[in-house]
């Protein structure tokens, strides 16, 4: 028993150690996945009440009529949208999609941002012209409220060096570009050790 609370404690004294290295900031040895968390706000009685049952769950505040109303006002609705939409990626870093909302959302590569396959989404928030790989329904991933899903790694053929475009293709509004590096010399720090290592 006093092993164990002894191996616990120095498995803490690690983790704490780690979370103090993230903190400081461009510590470039930490190579974990980047996060992309999927947000919305969706009222589970009203919207499941119009949609059907199990569209939404959770603690939601925004009714659909709200929704619909802000969509239609400003072709978005906030409180439904990736976080972050934009993200700098190093080669070799996986990233990791979680969607914390009450509704299913898909995390879905494009070429070119557009509709989803719900049309009168598409209509209401001016994305008309669907995305083609939007329309592929039986190759798109739906991530189910609280669900996470290992995405591409940077550099890899499903994320390669560049911009690559990612969207909800039910919610064409959320949206996130990631713009992965290409692998330069090594960080100042990083060279300074081997410099240092030398002598
Ligand atoms: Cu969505």
């Amino acid at each position: 028993m006093k092993r164990k609370l002894t191996f616990r404690t120095l498995v803490l004294t690690v983790f704490a150690f780690i979370a103090v290295l993230s903190l400081g900031g461009g510590v470039s040895a930490i190579q974990g996945d980047k996060k992309v968390r999927l947000l919305d706000d969706c009222e589970p009685t009203t919207f499941n009440e119009e949609l059907g049952a199990g569209t939404c769950i959770g603690n939601g505040r925004t009714t659909i009529d709200e929704f619909f109303a802000e969509l239609a006002a400003t072709q978005d609705v906030h409180t439904w949208r990736n976080q972050p939409s934009q993200m700098h990626l190093n080669v070799g870093r996986p990233l990791l999609i979680e969607n914390v909302g009450g509704e299913a959302h898909t995390f879905t590569p494009v070429a070119a941002f557009g509709g989803g396959f719900v049309i009168p989404l598409n209509g209401i928030s001016g994305n008309p012209v669907p995305a083609p790989e939007c329309l592929n329904l039986g190759a798109l991933v739906f991530i189910p409220a609280g669900g996470v899903e290992e995405g591409p790694t940077a550099g890899s053929s499903d994320l390669p060096v560049g911009i690559s475009r990612f969207q909800c293709c039910i919610h064409p509004w959320m949206r996130t570009v990631v713009e992965v590096a290409a692998p330069g010399p090594p960080s100042a720090p990083e060279a300074a050790n081997a410099h240092r290592g030398h002598h």
